[in-house]
């Protein structure tokens, strides 16, 4: 099979006797998912089953079929349905729930604002008659590039509304990584905004957007900026930009007709790494992405309307499209959005917020709950966290020990914990244990989903022993599954496809290892890309930035255990690598890709480890960098390496 290599050795930190955590009884009796049966439910009807999720929205067309699988791998859910999302997000919880809070807003100075199901559907549809005046037409792909500001979710839904796919773009990303995401999705429209606060000072935004602008190859017809700084920062509009707040009072009271969409036409389109240098344009469907996220939601996060839900990633990435946008509102709950970092003004505000809005079901990345453990369980327990009942963690391995600091510190010792796993392209949660139905093991996602038909596989694609390594692939198509590439067809064939003899396998780039009763364990990506405080990084990306600094030969970037960035950069023999090269490393990063992708670590070393093809070897890299043990070195063409890398790492 066409893999790189996974490799046996490394074993995630998971600890063996771990036991089997039960779903603690008083959860399951209330919980959304309570019936064991749904497993072999899926089972025996097939794709079928997923009808139960279609089922949890309201169509304008009901789909007669539920998938068409004529053309593989180019599936279609619900082909024949039509819907709107944003009509699913808001419009129909107007009737019983219009004045229960949808989003409840914290800016990073203390600001606070909050939106009720009516108040949102207000702003929306006055954006979205807006956007339509400023000649935003059906299938018109608008891009946004707003922080976590109440405005863009509404933006979203008020995108989705008029049939206009968004395609976010997160806001720590450079001008030129906008610019790239603006030629790739051929998009003419901007929301974005004066800027907005890191820390202290304010911080301009519509410059970089500016400069992407001159960059990008598409003239931007219309920008529309949203004033997050009021006087804090003079933002001076130019002919074609218009303010949001003036586009939001002008189209007060307005209201637009939803766009019945195609359950396969584009909801939107997002970006991420991939295994070139050249981030992809994932595309997700209208139907079977809403459909996906909405059933996870009520049986994965057991969100009922009654919760205040808080899903704490960026909406820049997808774990805020699915979990901090269309999956709560799609099921009409109270979502928070908070725009600051967890340790400011103090290391307790996570906790802080929680206490103060009874927040009853929180997700969060293991990156997070490191810095968390890091500071110490003093702060969340000066907290009350009791209105906390489930507990949710995504975007890399858990290990043990984190997972039991989250469910003793955070948890109460009684929350369940969902470990999820899932990714851009699957566009919903795909594997974790359903709370109130399986037990959990404690840095182990879990078994797939009822109706994800996840193997683990060996290069041959058979599926692999009890604890031997082997790829992540999945069997058959999924609702939540991306629809396409931006690129094409052909690349996304070659992305993701591979045929086998009993059909295709969707690779997920993941390496695993599936124990006795069934549940994965994560061992991290086989492929060229890192996930790194919840960012996901092409490392040729990186590398290619790195090298074009004048006087660096080589460089290989990975990630570490604390979700650091560790760049390791080799020089030309004249030069004497110091401070300034460094600076300038870190400046070339965050010109080419953002602010976070600068390096946390950068090694110099006079060589690195290749195999005798040529191939650096960044898993042995990866292991330095994590003082972790690692195997047999001889092999390489340069052995002698290593143990001056070694000594390099530890002087840093
Ligand atoms: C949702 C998201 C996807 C990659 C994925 C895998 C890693 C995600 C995980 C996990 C271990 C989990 N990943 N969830 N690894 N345990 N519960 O993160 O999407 O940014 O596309 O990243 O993240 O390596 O392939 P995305």
């Amino acid at each position: 099979m066409d893999y790189a290599g996974v490799d046996g050795r490394r074993t995630n930190g998971l600890e063996d006797g771990d036991d089997a955590v039960e779903p603690p009884a008083g959860f399951s009796d209330r919980a959304v998912a309570s019936d064991a049966g749904l497993y072999e439910a899926f089972a025996e009807e097939g794709p079928e089953a997923w009808r139960r999720a279609a089922d949890l929205l309201d169509w304008e067309r009901p789909s007669e079929t539920v998938l068409d699988d004529s053309d593989p791998p180019f599936y279609e859910w619900f082909p024949d349905g039509r819907l709107n999302a944003a009509a699913n997000c808001v419009d129909r919880h107007l009737d019983e729930r219009r004045n229960q809070l949808a989003i409840r807003w914290f800016g990073k100075r203390g600001e606070r604002r909050s939106y009720t199901y009516l108040d949102l559907h207000r702003e929306v549809n006055a954006l979205a008659a807006g956007l339509r005046d400023l000649g935003v037409e059906e299938d018109d792909v608008v891009t946004l590039y707003l922080p976590m500001v109440p405005e863009l979710p509404i933006a979203m839904l008020a995108c989705a509304r008029i049939g206009a796919p968004h395609n976010v773009v997160f806001a720590g990303l450079s001008a030129e990584a906008l610019a790239t995401r603006i030629d790739a999705a051929d998009s003419e429209y901007l929301v974005t905004c004066d800027g907005y606060y890191r820390r202290e000072d304010a911080f301009n935004q519509k410059s970089k957007a500016d400069n992407a602008r001159l960059r990008a190859d598409v003239d931007l017809s219309e920008t529309v900026v949203v004033d997050r700084l009021g006087d804090a920062l003079d933002v001076p509009l130019g002919d074609d930009e218009h303010e949001y707040e003036a586009i939001v009072d002008a189209h007060d009271g307005e209201t637009v007709e939803p766009v019945a969409r195609d359950a396969t036409d584009l909801l939107f389109v997002m970006y991420t790494s991939g295994t070139t240098g050249r981030p992809k344009g994932v595309e997700h469907a209208t139907g079977g992405y809403l459909s996906h996220v909405a059933w996870t939601t009520r049986n994965v996060l057991d969100v009922r309307p009654d919760d205040t839900y808080w899903c704490a990633a960026d909406i820049g990435w997808i774990t805020g499209h699915s979990y901090g946008v269309y999956g709560p509102l799609s099921v009409g709950t109270t979502t928070l959005l908070y725009e600051g970092s967890p340790d400011y003004p103090d290391r307790d505000r996570v906790w802080d917020l929680i206490e103060r809005n009874a927040v009853s079901v929180f997700y969060t990345s293991p990156t997070a709950i490191r810095s968390f453990m890091k500071w110490g369980a003093e702060y969340p327990e000066a907290h009350d966290l009791s209105s906390i009942r489930l507990l949710g963690t995504v975007g890399e391995s858990i290990t043990p020990k984190a997972w039991h600091w989250y469910r003793k510190h955070v948890g109460g010792g009684e929350a369940p914990i969902v470990d999820t796993w899932w990714q851009t392209e699957t566009g919903a949660i795909s594997l974790a244990t359903l709370p109130g139905i399986t037990p959990m093991k404690p840095g182990k996602v879990g078994p797939p989903l009822p109706g994800i038909d996840a193997r683990v596989v060996d290069e041959d694609g058979d599926p692999v022993e009890p604890g031997e390594p082997g790829y992540l692939t999945i069997a058959a198509p999924w609702p939540g599954m991306l629809r396409g590439l931006r690129e094409g067809d052909e690349r996304y064939r070659r992305e993701y496809w591979l045929e086998g003899d009993d059909g295709w396998r969707y690779r997920t780039g993941d390496g695993a290892t599936v124990d006795e009763d069934g549940y994965v364990t994560i061992l991290g990506r086989v492929d060229d890309v890192i996930n790194v405080r919840t960012h996901r990084f092409n490392t040729a990306e990186l590398e290619s930035a790195i090298v074009g600094a004048d006087g660096v030969t080589e460089a290989a970037v990975v990630g570490d255990d604390d979700g650091k960035i560790v760049a390791y950069v080799t020089t030309r023999g004249d030069i004497d690598p110091d401070e300034s090269l460094r600076e300038t490393i870190g400046e070339r990063l965050a010109q080419a890709v953002g602010d976070v992708a600068r390096p946390d670590r950068i090694v110099f070393t006079p060589d690195l480890p290749k195999t005798r093809s040529g191939k650096i070897m960044r898993r042995l890299l990866e292991d330095i960098a994590r003082g972790d043990e690692f195997g047999d070195v001889s092999a390489l063409r340069n052995p002698e390496v290593v143990g001056e890398i070694e000594s390099a790492v530890r002087e840093e």
